[in-house]
């Protein structure tokens, strides 16, 4: 008997088995005692191995297939009922040619598995709305996995009683088993498609078994479909982190921030201040859905329950609070390497034990030519372990944003902070954010893109009108300019002309964010840039850091040169999106460029 009687989950239920044809259904009801099972389970057919409990406790080592290892933008598709719907930035196809390809595809793909039904919530279950989704998977790293992110289990079924609205989300590794046929450790298929339905609020994904392609509550409902929900509702779904942050005289401040994947969130929303008596408190790593609340004040809260961060480069000097969080165990780690004392590794842990498992399988020796971790291998870990979470965290009316903080990974140009002049130009800044492609997509490493919002993988429509809507959301504040958070663009990772990062990041970001927190105040000096307001080297408080001046000057400069470099870059990024880019967009740049021609 199924533990609901919800009709159009059953109904769709149904109709899936009847096309997968599992073996059998299980409901996950989310308990401690599934959670060993399902572990067990994948520890004896070798998807998982357990860790030292000493070590890690309740914590487990998997390795994806080879080519299995990161999201696939190329397979990722927004079928909009018009193609014109999902924009230039998007791969489309319409929605009828893709559920007949995809449907063909799962015909039979779930055959010798099992499917799970897995009820999870984006979000708290005492948010005025929960936000419900369902997922049906045949892969129990998956569930393992969306226990971790997500609420999930019975209480979600028994929030959503027979008639609470969800999103259907599909999940296939594409990989039947024929009977008597020996599984692998990650199944999958070579196909892959990672399909939304913005209209009808559906996600489909077939082939693999990598995160952000398979834990559907993440990137494919918090930021994709969520984001069109947004759009229709006047609200923000976003690809940021939230943090909390208190100063030497008790005064608090939340600070939201856009990079786009493998750029550091993690590691700032859990910065440890070098700066003495400030405090970070973390909200969340990833994803931020911000409304406005009657208070005119822009309110974001994360949907998430975990943390899938970047594994490589994290340690106890980077950000120790993740350390602490992994070392409460209760995590999973993909594609890092394994010591032989039963403990996991990866690149920037320090010196390399004399022998490891790398993430291939294969015997690793610090002489070995390749890293012995994927540069996306991740952790998954439950966000509650973290030891400054905040505890607005469960506050499901989420925390007032008193800045937001765009960032890239660029060598040259971009300027260690920028104050935006104000809202619009804060869109703009957003519209235009650029970054040097990182490891958590497939395909080329280090070529600068532009990535509006860091969203450029996740927003679910028209980017045209995604920057509509950021303008238009000014409106919200009650005609209170003064409300909206104020916008600020950062770059930690400027580097000299000899390659050597200007800045050292890390805890040392402490001292941006005082500076901005002393903007908000209306202190802090600034000298207006054309590209907007920039700290004057003694603004920001640099105390007990032995910088070079040369290198501080060098990392908060603005070079008209270069920034007459970035204007036939924008023009032709702008020019994509046709008549949906906002004018008020087009006289910002225009705006820019006279003011660079002044300077
Ligand atoms: O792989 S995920 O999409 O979940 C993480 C990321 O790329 O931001
Ligand atoms: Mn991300």
């Amino acid at each position: 008997m199924p533990p609901t009687s919800h009709p159009r989950l059953l109904a769709w239920i149904d109709e899936v088995t009847a096309l997968t044809t599992p073996d059998r259904v299980v409901w996950c009801d989310g308990s401690e005692e599934e959670w060993r099972e399902l572990t067990d389970a994948l520890v004896e057919s070798g998807s998982l191995v357990r860790l030292d409990p000493q070590k890690k406790p309740n914590s487990f080592w998997a390795r994806t297939d080879p080519g299995d290892v990161a999201r696939v933008e190329e397979r990722t598709f927004i079928c909009s009922a018009d193609e014109a719907d999902a924009g230039p930035t998007n791969n489309w196809m319409a929605p009828a040619e893709m559920k007949a390809t995809m449907t063909e595809l799962y015909r039979g793909c779930m055959r010798g598995r099992t499917m799970y039904v897995v009820p999870f919530c984006m979000g708290s279950l005492d948010a005025p709305r929960p936000m419900f989704g369902v997922e049906l998977t045949d892969s129990p790293y998956v569930v393992a996995s969306m226990r971790i992110m997500t609420r999930m289990g019975a209480a979600v079924l028994t929030a959503m009683g027979d008639d609470a609205d969800f999103v259907p989300a599909l999940h296939s590794v594409g990989a039947p088993l024929e009977p008597g046929q020996a599984d692998v450790p990650w199944p999958c298929n070579e196909t892959k498609y990672i399909s939304h339905f913005p209209e009808t609020r559906e996600i489909w994904s077939f082939g693999s078994g990598y995160g952000g392609n398979s834990l559907l509550g993440k990137k494919c409902y918090a930021l994709r479909i969520a984001s069109v929900a947004a759009r229709d509702e006047g609200w923000l779904a976003e690809h940021m982190l939230i943090m909390k942050l208190t100063s030497p005289e008790g005064q608090v401040r939340y600070v939201a921030g856009a990079f786009p994947s493998a750029c550091g969130k993690t590691n700032l929303a859990m910065l440890e201040p070098t700066l003495p008596g400030w405090k970070v408190e973390t909200i969340g790593d990833d994803i931020a859905w911000m409304r406005f609340g009657e208070d005119g004040r822009l309110w974001a809260t994360n949907p998430e329950f975990g943390l899938f961060g970047v594994a490589p480069g994290t340690d106890f000097h980077t950000n120790p609070n993740a350390m602490r969080t992994l070392a409460r165990g209760n995590s999973v780690f993909t594609n890092v390497a394994l010591t032989d004392d039963g403990d996991i590794w990866w690149e920037g842990m320090g010196e390399p034990p004399a022998h490891l498992t790398d993430w291939k399988n294969q015997d690793w020796t610090p002489g070995s030519p390749t890293p012995s971790s994927h540069p996306n291998s991740r952790f998954c870990t439950p966000i509650e372990q973290c030891p400054i979470l905040a505890e607005e965290y469960h506050d499901p009316r989420g925390v007032p944003i008193d800045a937001i903080l765009f960032g890239g990974r660029r060598r040259t140009t971009v300027p260690l902070v920028t104050e935006a002049r104000d809202w619009v130009h804060g869109v703009y800044l957003g519209a235009t954010l650029s970054s040097e492609t990182t490891a958590a997509a497939v395909g080329q490493v280090g070529v600068v893109r532009r990535d509006p919002m860091a969203m450029l993988p996740f927003i679910g429509y028209h980017a045209g009108d995604y920057f509509q809507h950021w303008i238009d959301m000014a409106k919200g504040a009650s005609g209170d300019a003064a409300k909206l958070p104020k916008v600020f663009y950062v770059n930690w990772f400027r580097r000299g002309d000899d390659g050597r990062f200007l800045w050292p990041g890390f805890g040392e970001n402490s001292r941006v964010l005082k500076w901005i927190v002393d903007r908000l105040d209306g202190k802090g000096d600034g000298v207006e840039t054309p590209i907007g307001h920039v700290p004057t080297p003694e603004a920001l408080d640099l105390t007990g850091l032995d910088l070079d001046e040369a290198d501080v000057a060098a990392v908060l400069r603005v070079d008209r040169d270069e920034w007459l470099a970035e204007i036939p870059q924008v023009t032709e990024w702008f020019t994509k999106f046709g008549d949906k880019l906002p004018a008020v967009l087009w006289a910002e740049l225009d705006a820019l460029r006279a003011r660079l021609a002044d300077a």
